[in-house]
């Protein structure tokens, strides 16, 4: 580790202090014994730090039940897997619950540390991994959630996410050559024409380009770095000027995460993300030091990228590219489950189609692989009453993150108001399109409001002079093709005043009427 090495253990922050103590890695061995210990009696750094190593965050709203972040690749799970979760989350009755999240992973909530040791083995035994999903790790590789059923993809993402996640995890055991790095990191690739995992805001992006080599036009991708959210600053990912063949992907990951680990900057936490070393470096220098761990030169980035569609939602019903097999995307009202619903999706991938699920980054679900034949029963399941192919125009593209019900950051409650506010302006509006609304509670923007048609941040105001919740907006928010980040263009409306506000946002900016006017103009 060159610069960390020359960083003195006094200018060290707490968080570069406890993990050079002991790595958080080391927390897999200890499960057993921190299971019959009990929350109340342990260490309080591996309590609150190193258990998120493998996946478990202590959570002060709801100290004893810990939230367990899964490692989902390419958002792709079976519905065994998804039959555990669902089990799981059970055996906590009315505290047990689980989230779709931003990163088309799966987060389960109400876990008791005693019970960790049968849940690791029961993960173990159907393939599943926690590890390194939290804290200074790389987190979920995310990937088209169609990739292999979509007749217009330039390229199948899958086998090259669990490749990228197996080397960064030694198979899901756990590696600790980049269990100790500057900060959280996150990896995204696509090979379809429409961006669906919002390339520009990962650390590292490949997106998908064509490149003349010789005579030939070759299919490869352009890479994207140092995208980032924090409560400090937020930067689309910017281009590296490279282009690589799907075959050097693994290998580049692997160099520029090593770059990160080795040479990122640790002394202050708020300036740790990728982006910050490449402004210290810049962009040539951090370049040349990738070439040098990948042992060769780049070739310089193809002029385009593929990237010319408009970024789909995957809602409704869509015909695969073999023929007779479609594959129907649920809307998860902000991504929530209980274990009834796990069960029930589980089962209705199992009958109807190839007992596959995939997970969205809007925090929705895929069933792929059903059969013409079978569709028609499939839509008349009751479970899709509640997670509905054809959900209102807001509805379907509302996300939030997880609010100030679990998380200990949140200025505000997101999920349930987020839902109760978009329910109002249907009822109140006629809308002709989808507009991409997206909460978030605190300024770490887990929910994406820079990525939204309309982003609600979460803060406090002050009104008559109490203090209450309320949001900043943003808006201009592209994705897809041209994607680029929303910028906050109002600071500090209450909570209790923003339907109004919201309601003349649609109907200024994105073509909603009001029912009382239309039904009178008609
Ligand atoms: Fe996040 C920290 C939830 C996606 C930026 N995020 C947290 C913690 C762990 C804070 C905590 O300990 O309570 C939240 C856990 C709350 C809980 O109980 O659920 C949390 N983040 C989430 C999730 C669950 C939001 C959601 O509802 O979907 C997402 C989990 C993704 C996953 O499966 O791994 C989630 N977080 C994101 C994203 C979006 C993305 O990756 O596309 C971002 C912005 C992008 C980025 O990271 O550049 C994001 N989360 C943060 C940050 C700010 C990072 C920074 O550099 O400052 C924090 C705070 C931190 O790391 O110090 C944070
Ligand atoms: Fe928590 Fe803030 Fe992230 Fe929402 S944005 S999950 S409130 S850290």
């Amino acid at each position: 580790m060159t610069d960390t090495a020359t960083t003195t253990t006094a200018s060290l922050n707490k968080f570069e202090k406890f993990k050079a103590e002991k790595d958080g890695l080391v927390i897999k061995e200890e499960i057993e014994k921190f299971a019959s210990l009990g929350w109340e009696a342990m260490d309080e750094t591996d309590r609150d730090h190193r258990l998120k190593w493998v996946g478990v965050f202590f959570r002060p709203v709801t100290p004893g039940k810990f939230m367990m972040r899964m490692r989902i690749p390419n958002g792709i799970i079976t519905s065994a897997q998804m039959g555990t979760l669902a089990e799981v989350v059970q055996r906590y009755g009315d505290d047990g619950s689980a989230d779709i999240t931003t990163r088309q992973n799966i987060q389960l909530r109400g876990i008791a540390i005693e019970d960790l040791p049968d849940i690791f083995n029961r993960f173990h035994a159907v393939g599943l991994t926690t590890i390194q999903s939290g804290m200074d790790n790389i987190r979920n590789i995310t990937g088209d959630p169609i990739a292999g059923l979509d007749a217009d993809e330039l390229f199948d993402t899958r086998e090259l996410v669990q490749q990228i996640q197996d080397m960064l995890t030694n198979k899901g055991e756990g590696n600790p050559e980049f269990t100790n790095l500057p900060r959280k990191f996150n990896i995204a690739i696509t090979g379809g024409r429409d961006n669906s995992v919002h390339a520009e805001i990962n650390d590292l992006a490949f997106v998908p380009a064509f490149k003349e080599v010789g005579a030939q036009k070759v299919f490869g991708f352009n890479i994207l770095v140092g995208g980032f959210f924090s409560g400090k600053r937020c930067e689309a990912a910017i281009p590296l000027n490279a282009w690589v063949p799907p075959e050097d992907v693994v290998a580049v990951c692997r160099a520029i995460v090593e770059v990160f680990r080795d040479h990122g900057l640790r002394a202050n936490r708020q300036k740790s993300r990728l982006m910050w070393l490449i402004d210290e470096w810049g962009l040539a220098k951090f370049r040349l030091e990738v070439e040098k761990r990948l042992g060769k030169s780049f070739l310089s980035a193809a002029p385009k990228d593929e990237i010319d569609w408009e970024k789909r939602d995957h809602i409704g019903v869509y015909k695969q590219k073999q023929p007779g097999l479609n594959y129907v995307g649920l809307h998860i009202p902000v991504g929530r489950l209980y274990a009834g619903d796990m069960f029930e999706i589980s089962r209705l991938a199992e009958v109807y189609g190839s007992g596959e699920i995939r997970l969205t980054v809007e925090q929705n679900i895929i069933i792929p692989n059903i059969p013409e034949s079978r569709l028609a029963t499939f839509l008349a399941e009751p479970l899709l009453e509640r997670f509905a192919v054809d959900p209102g125009l807001l509805t379907r593209s509302l996300v939030s993150c997880t609010g100030a019900q679990f998380c200990n950051f949140a200025l505000i409650e997101t999920k349930n108001r987020a839902l109760a506010m978009i329910q109002a302006l249907e009822s109140e509006l006629i809308l002709t399109r989808p507009v991409r609304i997206h909460w978030t509670g605190c300024p770490n923007s887990c929910g994406q409001p820079q990525v939204a048609d309309i982003g609600l941040m979460g803060t406090k105001t002050r009104k008559n002079g109490k203090t209450l919740e309320g949001v900043d907006i943003y808006m201009g928010g592209k994705v897809g093709k041209d994607a680029h980040l929303g910028t906050c263009v109002t600071k500090g409306i209450p909570c209790e005043d923003l339907q109004p506000v919201l309601q003349d946002l649609l109907i200024q900016h994105f073509g909603a009427k009001l029912k009382q006017e239309a039904l009178v103009t008609h």
